[in-house]
């Protein structure tokens, strides 16, 4: 047998046989996969519908203008942004804004990579520290374990380093928050403002979390998400731009920084938006807008069930994701390792004050979009939780947890084929 087969079907096995809790991934519908391996992958289209360098993008072109509508349809109630659908995920779409719409020497405001904001909002092993300076605000502690964003801070920085362009968004943070109350902010300081959704762009595009999408002052100047995490659909991403931004954004991706756009990752996009929408199913035929509002109640069902089980929770979830801080004799390496062995896919975490190194941090981040779109109920999280517990205590007992573990398992479903 051909080894990429081989090793596909070897991954088809473990991602069927194994409890996802990475709050970053997620099943989209075997109809987005299937437009993934099309016939759209042979195509080049260097340009824009209506403007190609190649022949034979009569389809592309419809392709292309389509899946936009539906971006604008799903985020976009004002009228105030335009979209671009060819940037290739998530980084480069984040590094197309500080490349097109910043000078060398500017400084960007983002939340630390340690507070739960992420590596492409810049930190000390970015490349783009050659062109650009970082400052971070920061989260308080309102009691033990629980933190929020710090606005006083967030605006002491503001008023302090005069920041170009500020990012509001990340990939480790537990709790809701407003953001035309951050974006106003930071206008006020004559910034600019990018809101990264990446995490939550299936919660802004269903209203269960606030949107960075809005008229004037109130609105991002800017907006980027990934479409592979609680949007369930394949890796890819989506840039969003006011209107007056977007011929620097279109000409930044091509001919800028990238070549041909990638449309069966764009084709994908469309068929996930379509199911956002409505127009599509996914094949369990629950309403997107469902679909999150569960995962919002499976995640905190995890983690009620995690605290009573003796485990310490930091900032308790009002999303996709929860996070543990692990007792201090609980290698957090050793831990991911040890729920993998047992069937639990699961990422170690800094957490905010971690006193330990970010190969081996102090805590776990866990999410319930990905078991949610494999059919696991409430109980189910309960069940998951307490097993977890048991393991971070070094209370497992085989074969019965294990064979809790096991039947949770079977009892995903499993769409692909
Ligand atoms: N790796 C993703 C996450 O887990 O949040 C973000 O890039």
């Amino acid at each position: 047998m051909n080894t990429f087969l081989e090793l596909t079907q070897q991954e088809f096995d473990r991602q069927k046989n194994t409890l996802n809790l990475i709050a970053s991934e997620n099943f989209p519908s075997p109809t987005t996969l299937q437009l993934l391996g099309s016939v759209w992958s042979n195509k080049y289209g260097e340009g824009y519908p209506g403007k190609r360098y190649y022949a034979g993008n009569t389809y592309t072109d419809i392709l292309e203008k389509k899946v936009q509508d539906l971006a604008l349809q799903v985020f976009d109630s004002t009228g105030e942004y335009s979209v671009n659908v060819q940037t290739l995920s998530g980084s480069p779409a984040n590094g197309t804004i500080y490349m097109s719409m910043l000078e060398t020497g500017d400084t960007i405001l983002s939340l630390s990579l340690q507070e739960g904001g992420h590596l492409s909002h810049l930190h000390s092993t970015s490349v783009y520290n050659k062109f650009f300076n970082y400052i971070n605000y920061h989260l308080r502690e309102t009691k033990s374990n629980d933190f929020e964003l710090d606005l006083d801070n967030f605006e002491e920085q503001l008023k302090k380093h005069q920041p170009k362009l500020t990012i509001i968004g990340f990939s480790a943070y537990t709790k809701q928050f407003d953001f035309p109350q951050l974006i106003k902010l930071a206008h006020k300081y004559n910034s600019l403002v990018l809101a990264d959704i990446s995490h939550i762009s299936g919660l802004v595009a269903t209203n269960l979390h606030s949107s960075p999408f809005g008229v004037g002052l109130d609105g991002a100047d800017f907006v980027t998400t990934t479409t592979h995490k609680t949007l369930r659909g394949p890796r890819g991403a989506l840039l969003f731009a006011k209107h007056k931004y977007i011929d620097t954004i279109n000409k930044a991706i091509f001919p800028g920084l990238q070549g041909g756009p990638h449309f069966n990752k764009i084709a994908a996009v469309g068929n996930c938006l379509s199911e956002v929408l409505g127009d599509n199913q996914y094949p369990d035929k629950i309403g997107f807008q469902e679909y999150i509002k569960i995962v919002i109640s499976n995640t905190k069902a995890l983690e009620n069930s995690l605290q009573q089980n003796g485990v310490d929770i930091v900032s308790p979830t009002q999303n996709h994701l929860c996070l543990i801080k692990l007792p201090i004799d609980v290698d957090s390496l050793e831990l991911q390792n040890q729920l993998e062995s047992l069937g639990i896919i699961t990422n170690r975490n800094p957490i905010p004050k971690d006193i330990k190194s970010p190969w081996r941090p102090s805590g776990m981040r866990l999410g319930g979009a990905a078991l949610t779109s494999r059919g696991l109920q409430e109980g189910d999280f309960v069940e998951l939780g307490r097993v977890i517990a048991k393991i971070i205590k070094g209370e497992f007992q085989k074969p019965k947890d294990q064979k809790t573990i096991q039947n949770l398992i079977q009892k995903q479903n499993w769409y692909y084929k």
